[in-house]
């Protein structure tokens, strides 16, 4: 139950930050790799397609570079490895 209402809460805010309801905010600081995967992993298998990818304008930019071995998915370990070296690995 704790983790259906975690999700339904974790998919309206996707909704909303999709729908641009809370704009660009320049003073925001980097938000945790593991929310930011979790935010752009729709479906929930762990990985980021490039469509999942297509939601997020500066992802969708550097899904070719993230995809260390080119399998057409980011996966978790992925993403974690291009956070580290990159300050704004996502628009959020
Ligand atoms: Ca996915
Ligand atoms: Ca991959």
């Amino acid at each position: 139950m704790d983790k259906f209402v975690f999700a339904a809460i974790a998919g309206t805010a996707t909704l909303l930050a999709s729908a641009g309801a809370f704009g660009d905010d320049p003073g925001k600081g980097r938000i945790a790799a593991a929310d930011s995967f979790n935010d752009l992993d729709r479906n929930g298998d762990h990985r980021i397609s490039r469509s999942e990818a297509g939601f997020d304008r500066l992802f969708s930019q550097t899904f070719a570079e993230v995809d260390a071995d080119g399998d057409g998915f980011v996966s978790a370990a992925e993403f974690a490895a291009a956070e580290k070296t990159r300050t704004n690995l996502t628009a959020r």
